[in-house]
């Protein structure tokens, strides 16, 4: 499907009539060079352009290309809001330091004659980085550069036959890329081998319920967003915002992406790290949601569950098995006739699950349901007869659109009417008050799928464009509404088709907060540019097998980039039937997703974690260790929502300048210092692990470390009970008491685990609030953060140290830290602990008080020190 056209000229690009540069805005008109040339391959090219290039803050550049005499479909504001106001200060610790990272900035800012650039207009701002560049060529082209260096980011001159072509129905815009010199991320939603994206590649933006399973195909979501890695780490990210359909083909020297509408709306982030990228972009789109505290417990769910004593029997499973248990989950069978909002009368009659949901919410549990899209035609359902009478259902035709999915004949709601909000609420009022008190709300199918495909429109361009994108064999209409469907607005399902999972998601959120009143939590399948804002994520329908297993981890970190930091992928695998080994190894690796939540298909066995003894005992073990570690995903999920840093992060995040992290698909980084190591293979009883440079230090087993003073691979032992976990020098990791519920551990005095460093300052934080809260961390002041510094001084003498920010709610809370834990001593060293938590809402410095001192023997041969018994005098 690609390439169609490729043997015929597209375009032959457009030339520059004017300009005009003031400040911080350059604008130019450009015109078809098609009066000397033409061409028709799919449509006439539109005459007139307009070009505006504009640094919206230091670190974001955006260029749009638009029809100047026609209005053309771009995502409203309405839709995804542009924030603009800068960053908050961040409150993370920097990154490891290394050696040159920051001075190279600074040294190359300083001699950038060998500036590269094309004669042209320029548009600089002396506070970016960034020098965006009018090419003063036929055809015109422009590019964008970082003035630190000299190095090109985006470039439009044209090759060949890749020159800006922008038709009603076809826009082609490419950049070169330097091959050797760019390491690209992102581009999904996907399932690929790699993280890393390969040459000669492409990717298709069109929302589509495939499964996840089958590789190289667009799936639910559309992320037209990539990060680019040069050289020692120097990031930038680049985001299309633009929700029609699209391919992307990406050469290695070439990325060029072929859309079949909207406008051409480019925004550049500076970087130059990866997490200042992702700062910059949700910045722009939009920070992470907070998650509500028990959204980090262990979840259960089975497309299947046949009845409520089903259901019972897995709790009960879980409690006698002594495996933590958060959040159980039912599926579409709940529903009565697969109606939403419904309970199955024989199966999961209402005063059953009731009582169900009581004991869950005593025993400190939580409960999730599913809910689709697809509203069932049956004139006695008032989820159907009140969507009718508000008129909100998406339309064809004049009449409403009518899919068919799980009910049988379907409408589906119309997320963008304004008038939808108040539906959606009210029958999500409705089924809480009347039917059942869930907690949360699971979002599928939302792509829109739809288990018809239309017939085409007689001679539309929308059904069938003149492009073909290379969604299932170039139909833009299969299994999914038609894209001549109608939303609010005489809004084409061409143009938003991309948005629904988004829209479905940000009214759920508002559904929920209005209805709860408390923090929501909903999990979406389809998303899009934004979605982070309201929802997590799963990765949708994996199969249970190894190369799933492995698919997993380069999935999560994309969503992290994306900006939907709390993401999982169904845990022993969705379709076909897992296995012991498989669930095992399974397990030890979710048990680190942000999100974990296991969950099957209905034609494969049950899989719940306490079915065999060895994936049960793994179970505890590394589950133990996520409920003990529930601080630092807490940490982390305050961290991503001030900042859109991800939880789950690619090595290089922290270590930028080691271009071996560059290519690693099979191990990721919980913050900025928690190596995750996983077995991915069948049988294997050892795993190859990459090791940045510095000590690391096994959680396990805390004398034991690796360590070098370059990056390596180490071959690790993983018995089949054992998933590696290291914790690198440097990090100061907030941790708490075993519990078999959030709320339990919550309750536990506060650890510190200290991966001691004799050559770098050891920092880390801990963020407290109610876990409920709709803000994390905002005015009002219910939270506290702690920040800990530890440093080693040459007279062999550690201290650590915190500061508090609103300490008064710690103190109310009576929270302490009861024990330091530092790894990595030597002897001969003495070791001074501060205590953390004490009020000093006015005076920061007052928090510092030693507690313990404390000389290790010089006889003694270990590594590791535990104090404990610390508490407020
Ligand atoms: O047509 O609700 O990805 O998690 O179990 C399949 C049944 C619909 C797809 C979801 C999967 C869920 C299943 N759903």
């Amino acid at each position: 499907m690609f390439g169609r056209g490729d043997n015929q000229t597209i375009g032959f690009g457009y030339k520059l009539v004017s300009s005009d540069e003031n400040g911080k805005t350059l604008t130019a008109s450009l015109s078809s060079l098609s009066l000397i040339q033409s061409s028709s391959v799919f449509g006439p090219d539109i005459q007139n352009l307009n070009l505006v290039a504009s640094f919206e803050t230091s670190n974001r550049l955006r260029i749009r290309v638009t029809d100047s005499d026609n209005e053309r479909w771009e995502i409203p504001e309405e839709i995804i809001p542009r924030q603009s106001q800068p960053s908050s200060p961040s409150p993370n610790p920097s990154p490891f330091p290394s050696p040159s990272q920051s001075s190279s900035h600074r040294s190359l800012l300083e001699t950038n004659s060998h500036l590269q650039l094309k004669q042209g207009i320029l548009l600089s701002d002396p506070t970016s980085d960034l020098v965006f560049n009018l090419h003063n060529t036929t055809p015109f082209s422009f590019s964008v550069s970082r003035q630190s260096t000299g190095e090109v980011l985006f470039d439009t001159s044209p090759n060949a036959s890749d020159t800006l072509v922008f038709k009603d129905q076809y826009i082609q815009l490419s950049s070169a890329l330097p091959k050797d010199r760019s390491s690209l991320y992102g581009l999904g939603e996907h399932t690929k081998k790699t993280f890393k994206l390969q040459y000669n590649d492409q990717f298709t933006l069109w929302n589509a319920d495939i499964a996840s399973a089958s590789l190289n195909n667009n799936l639910y979501g559309s992320h037209p967003f990539f990060l680019d890695v040069r050289p020692g780490g120097v990031s930038h990210g680049v985001l299309l915002m633009n929700s029609n359909g699209m391919d992307i083909v990406y050469s290695g020297d070439r990325i060029t992406y072929k859309i079949i509408g909207g406008i051409i709306d480019l925004y550049v982030f500076a970087g130059p790290q990866p997490d200042a990228v992702t700062d910059q972009y949700t910045q722009l789109i939009g920070r992470p949601a907070p998650m509500p505290d028990w959204a980090f417990g262990f979840h259960q769910c089975r497309y299947g569950y046949k009845d409520v004593s089903d259901l019972e029997t897995v709790v009960a499973g879980y409690a006698n098995a002594s495996i933590p248990l958060e959040v159980m989950w039912t599926d579409i069978d709940h529903m009565d006739a697969y109606k939403i909002f419904t309970l199955d009368p024989v199966n999961f009659p209402q005063d059953r699950m009731k009582t169900f949901v009581d004991n869950l919410h005593q025993n400190d549990q939580k409960f999730v349901v599913i809910v689709d899209p697809g509203v069932g035609i049956n004139n006695s359902y008032g989820t159907y007869t009140r969507g009718l009478e508000a008129d909100i259902f998406i339309k064809r035709d004049g009449v409403p659109y009518m899919g068919q999915v799980w009910p049988g004949n379907v409408h589906f709601p119309d997320f963008s009417n304004p008038k939808t909000q108040a539906y959606w609420t009210n029958e999500i009022k409705l089924f809480r008050d009347d039917l059942l008190e869930v907690d949360g709300l699971w979002l599928d199918m939302n792509e829109i799928s739809n288990f018809i495909t239309s017939q085409p429109t007689p001679n539309s361009s929308l059904d069938t464009p003149p492009y073909k994108i290379n969604n299932q064999g170039g139909n833009l209409n299969a299994r999914t509404v038609p894209a001549t469907a109608l939303h609010f607005g005489n809004r084409t399902e061409y143009n938003v088709h991309n948005l629904y999972g988004l829209l479905e998601s940000k009214a759920t959120h508002e559904a929920l907060t209005q209805v709860i009143g408390e923090r929501p939590f909903i999990l979406t399948r389809s998303t899009f540019v934004s979605s982070g804002k309201y929802a997590a994520h799963w990765t949708g329908d994996n199969r249970a097998s190894w190369e799933d297993l492995a698919y997993t981890i380069p999935a999560i970190l994309n969503f992290g980039l994306f900006g939907i930091p709390m993401v999982g992928a169904d845990i022993c695998g969705f379709s076909g039937n897992t296995n012991e080994e498989l669930c095992q190894r399974w397990i030890q690796l979710g048990a680190f997703y942000p999100f974990a939540r296991d969950h099957s298909d209905k034609n494969s066995i049950r899989q719940e974690l306490y079915l065999w003894d060895s994936v049960a005992k793994s179970a505890r073990k590394v589950l133990g260790l996520r409920y003990r570690l529930l601080p630092y995903f807490y940490t982390l999920m305050m961290e991503a929502n001030k900042n859109g840093t991800p939880i789950a992060r690619p090595l290089f995040f922290s270590f930028p300048q080691d271009n071996q992290t560059y290519e690693i698909n099979s191990q990721f980084l919980l913050g900025k210092g928690v190596l995750i190591s996983p077995v991915l293979t069948q049988g294997a009883v050892s795993v190859e692990a990459y090791f940045p440079a510095g000590n690391w230090f096994d959680i396990f087993n805390q004398s034991n470390w690796v360590n070098g003073t370059t990056g390596r691979t180490v071959t690790l032992d993983a018995p089949r009970d054992h998933i590696n976990v290291h914790v690198r020098e440097g990090s100061i990791i907030p941790m708490q008491g075993e519990g078999n519920s959030t709320k339990a551990v919550r309750k536990t005095p506060f650890e510190l685990l200290v991966a001691v460093s004799s050559n770098e300052p050891m920092t880390g934080q801990v963020f407290l609030d109610d876990g409920k809260g709709m803000e994390m961390g905002g005015k009002g002041g219910k939270w506290s953060l702690v920040r800990f510094y530890g440093s080693m001084s040459g007279d062999k003498h550690v201290s650590i140290r915190s500061e508090v920010e609103n300490g008064g709610f710690a103190l109310s809370q009576k929270s302490v830290i009861n024990k330091v834990t530092l790894m990595g001593l030597e002897r001969g060293y003495d070791y001074e602990v501060m205590t953390p938590f004490v009020n000093t809402s006015s005076n920061k410095k007052a928090a510092i008080r030693p507690i313990v001192k404390t000389r290790l023997d010089k006889n003694l041969n270990f590594h590791v020190l535990e104090i404990s018994r610390l508490r407020l005098p």
